[in-house]
């Protein structure tokens, strides 16, 4: 339980930055784990769709997130996942956070492609992952 003062905000969870990948549009997904992370806890900011890698990588070293959420609903955007994984690994940036992926038909088989921690099908995956990561009763 998180004691908060009369007029305090209450103390936030930890910090998810969420984008949805370069070449792709998709953000009705994206906003519906947006609003389910943020009324459970967590600060989150969220930087849109058809986001560049290096807007990922920029925002990751400016916000400093604990978790990283990547949307994508297209086929291509698998590929979009993975370069900007693979990105934040060649920055340094990796060990400091946790990758969780979505949107369309991620799987197992696309999860291990990108090279992210873990996948969600819909927004409460998105919240128990998060949530597990920062070893918080779900
Ligand atoms: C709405 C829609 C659009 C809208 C998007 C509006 C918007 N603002 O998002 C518009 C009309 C713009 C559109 C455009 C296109 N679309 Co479209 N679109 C869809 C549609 C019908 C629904 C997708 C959706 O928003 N569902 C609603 C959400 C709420 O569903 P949901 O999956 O349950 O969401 C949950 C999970 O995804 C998860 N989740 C999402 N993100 C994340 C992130 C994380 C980290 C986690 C853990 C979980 C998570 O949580 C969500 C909430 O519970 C799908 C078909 C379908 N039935 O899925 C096609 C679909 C995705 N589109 C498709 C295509 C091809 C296109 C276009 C290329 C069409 C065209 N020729 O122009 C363009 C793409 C443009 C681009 N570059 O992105 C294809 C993709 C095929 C493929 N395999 O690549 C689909 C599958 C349709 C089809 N059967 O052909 N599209």
């Amino acid at each position: 339980m998180i004691k908060q003062a009369p007029g305090e905000e209450p103390k936030k969870l930890a910090k998810v930055l969420i984008g949805t990948v370069h070449g792709d549009l998709h953000d009705i997904g994206k906003n519906i784990v947006t609003f389910m992370l943020d009324i459970n806890g967590f600060e989150v900011k969220d930087i849109g769709i058809d986001v560049p890698v290096k807007t990922f990588i920029d925002e990751i070293s400016r916000f400093q997130p604990d978790v990283v959420g990547l949307s994508g609903f297209l086929t291509l955007a698998f590929d979009s996942m993975k370069e900007t994984i693979e990105a934040i690994q060649d920055a340094g940036l990796r060990d400091k956070l946790k990758i969780m992926i979505g949107g369309g038909q991620v799987d197992e088989t696309v999860r291990n492609y990108t090279g992210a921690d873990a996948f969600g099908t819909n927004a409460m995956d998105a919240v128990s992952l998060c949530k597990n990561w920062m070893g918080v009763a779900a």
